[in-house]
């Protein structure tokens, strides 16, 4: 499936008149106050999210997983999907594979397809948390950081497949997540997991082409109770550093024990040059991967303000690969991820408003009322005619869920692709 231009046309016309004045009001406000609002527009337009090739189906819990019918089941779907959330949101110009539940079988069909599109291949994941058909070793007790020197071979070998499809078709990283660790007190000398962790992370750096990265994603706990090997973001950063330049740390919004200071890490790893990833959800208990926004939208603004003041600051940092990595229980997974594209878009504009001029000075008078003010001013702006803007000026869609419900697009995936297929992925 894919949408036409015309038909987006079409559907902004009901909305074009108010976008209109609401976005002269805000526009001539925010010019008033100082800001160069082209400029933001501008930004919002170039800001691209990956989309993850397993976060088009349904997701599920360990109880139960109910399907929404017309789901992609082969990566060209999948990549239709992402397709179908870029034309109408101009924000998802990109995908991120896990390998190995979508290797191409044909790499020039799917580089074409997705070009046709104008999606690019962002980072590529490796998986060594399940255990793959015909594999001679098993990740029952970990991969990367196993006891056992075959096992860990095996996990190392798999990353680099990883990397040599990826580069195919043009990514240039690596993100490696580790489910390793243990469920019970004494089951892993900690020691040797981390060496061993280490040892094998260094082997796979050792054979990154010069022009990737390798991101390395942390978790505090799940699918291991007790103990995660990589289980927070000192331990990424520190085996970061034990392998090389290339190699960083990848935040995931959802990896962190409750009420962690999420922006504070984000701060510090910048300013280190550190932070080569990120992944968009949220929670509200543990790794909920809800929809971005859905739960705490204050603190994801706060962490905006942190990658803007890093973007602006700190060159030491490289760009960042973007990545929602949600789960989409009950919801249209296409709808869901409309949403948190928006909730992305919106955290980034109010950073975008913050004057951190304005900021520094009252955070050099120790003027903490006015520092509160400055966040809180734009954090209080209502900036979706600047996202609205954004995408029009990209032939996107003035309300992305509205034009998906219009065009009937659930619709018309089941009947072309039935009801009961199944997407790979968690
Ligand atoms: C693990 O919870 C994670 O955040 C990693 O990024 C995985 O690759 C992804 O979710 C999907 O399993
Ligand atoms: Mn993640």
């Amino acid at each position: 499936m894919k949408i036409q231009k015309e038909q987006i046309v079409d559907c902004n016309t009901h909305y074009l008149k108010s976008h209109e004045e609401n976005y002269d009001f805000l526009a001539n406000k925010l010019n008033n106050l100082g800001h160069d609002v082209s400029g933001i527009v501008s930004k919002l337009a170039d800001f691209q999210v990956a989309i993850p090739s397993w976060a088009l189906g349904a997701g599920g819990t360990r109880f139960g997983r109910f399907s929404f019918y017309g789901e992609p089941s082969s990566l060209e779907q999948k990549i239709e999907d992402i397709g179908v959330i870029h034309s109408l949101t101009q924000t998802a110009g990109a995908v991120s594979l896990h390998i190995p539940w979508d290797i191409p079988s044909d790499y020039a069909a799917i580089k074409e397809k997705a070009n046709s599109l104008d999606i690019k291949f962002d980072s590529v994941n490796s998986n060594t948390f399940q255990d793959q058909k015909d594999a001679i070793e098993s990740y029952k007790y970990g991969s990367l950081s196993n006891v056992s020197q075959a096992v860990r071979d095996q996990a190392i070998q798999h990353n680099l497949d990883v990397i040599n499809i990826g580069d195919k078709l043009g990514s240039k990283s690596l993100t490696v997540w580790l489910a390793d660790g243990s469920c019970f007190p004494g089951q892993n000398n900690f020691q040797t997991a981390l060496q061993n962790t280490e040892d094998s992370l260094k082997a796979i750096y050792k054979r990154l082409p010069n022009d990737w990265s390798m991101l390395i994603e942390y978790k505090p706990y799940e699918p291991n109770f007790y103990s995660t090997v990589i289980q927070d973001w000192g331990t990424s950063f520190m085996l970061a550093n034990a392998c090389g330049d290339k190699a960083y740390t990848l935040v995931d919004l959802g990896h962190h024990l409750p009420n962690s200071n999420i922006e504070q890490i984000v701060s510090i790893l910048m300013l280190r040059g550190k932070l080569g990833g990120f992944h968009f959800n949220d929670s509200k208990y543990g790794d909920d991967d809800l929809t971005v926004g859905s739960i705490k939208p204050y603190a994801l603004f706060l962490i905006f303000n942190e990658l803007v003041y890093g973007m602006q600051n700190n060159p030491q940092n490289p760009d960042l690969a973007w990545m929602i990595d949600a789960s989409h229980n009950v919801k249209d997974p296409l709808e869901d991820l409309i949403q948190s594209l928006e909730a992305i878009q919106e955290a980034y504009a109010k950073a975008l408003l913050i004057d951190q001029d304005e900021l520094r000075v009252a955070q050099t008078n120790n003027d903490v009322v006015k520092c509160q003010e400055i966040l809180q001013g734009a954090y209080r702006t209502d900036v979706r005619p600047l996202l609205e803007k954004a995408r029009l000026s990209r032939g996107g869609a003035l309300n992305p869920i509205h034009a998906y419900r219009a065009l009937d697009i659930r619709g018309g995936l089941i009947a072309e692709r039935g009801k009961n297929t199944v997407a790979t992925g968690l």
